[in-house]
């Protein structure tokens, strides 16, 4: 595979402003995500006839135990944070969006109503201990609330990741300090509902 690049954030660093602010962004688009991505790529190096052989990133997270021992742990966590972070990108958009046709279905079928899947989720978000992500996936068709710690990804564990929330302290600590069930509700503000549908779709097909 070719190295791999930070992608340019979808929108402008205060796209996502009042709920995220500016400053946050920046920093985690360009200092954070942009030091997973180098730490990543210089696992890489250290294995070319690995990095030869593998398509994508996504790719080596699906299969951890065929990734040279040397640089596993580093490509847990530097390769699942450079793809964790490509994802919550885009995961966001500074327009307004509600979630709508077979996505907001299924909601209402898995968890009762839009609402009440939103209620787990912050529940599930709230009782990280430490640094970590919450996700929506499909398991096997399914779908399901989860989190992950550090930089783990759902692909580790054969999951189809749909939506995500970064609940590392660095997302959120600039503007919301401690108060971390404030940043996730907030962050319902700038869901992506359209990409997350089309992930749902593009999953069941
Ligand atoms: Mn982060």
């Amino acid at each position: 595979m070719e190295e791999y690049k930070l992608p340019a954030l979808p929108y402008a660093y205060n796209a996502l402003e009042p709920y995220i602010d500016e400053q946050t962004m920046k920093v985690h688009h360009d200092k954070h995500h942009q030091t997973y991505v180098d730490k990543f790529n210089a696992a890489l190096a250290s294995v070319p006839e690995f990095r030869a052989k593998v398509k994508s990133a996504e790719e080596i997270l699906k299969d951890l135990s065929g990734v040279p021992e040397s640089i596993r742990g580093a490509v847990r966590n530097h390769g699942g944070g450079s793809v964790n972070h490509t994802f919550f990108w885009s995961s966001m958009t500074g327009e307004r969006q509600s979630p709508s046709g077979k996505i907001a279905e299924a909601l209402s079928k898995k968890f009762g109503s839009v609402d009440k899947f939103k209620e787990a989720f912050n529940a599930s978000a709230a009782g990280i201990f430490g640094s970590g992500w919450c996700w929506l996936v499909l398991n096997k068709g399914e779908l399901e609330i989860m989190t992950t710690p550090n930089q783990d990804s759902p692909l580790s564990q054969g999951k189809v990741p749909l939506l995500t929330l970064d609940v590392w302290e660095h997302a959120y600590y600039l503007k919301y300090q401690n108060k971390r069930p404030d940043y996730v509700s907030a962050w319902w503000n700038v869901v992506n509902w359209n990409e997350v549908e089309k992930r749902f779709n593009h999953a069941k097909k």
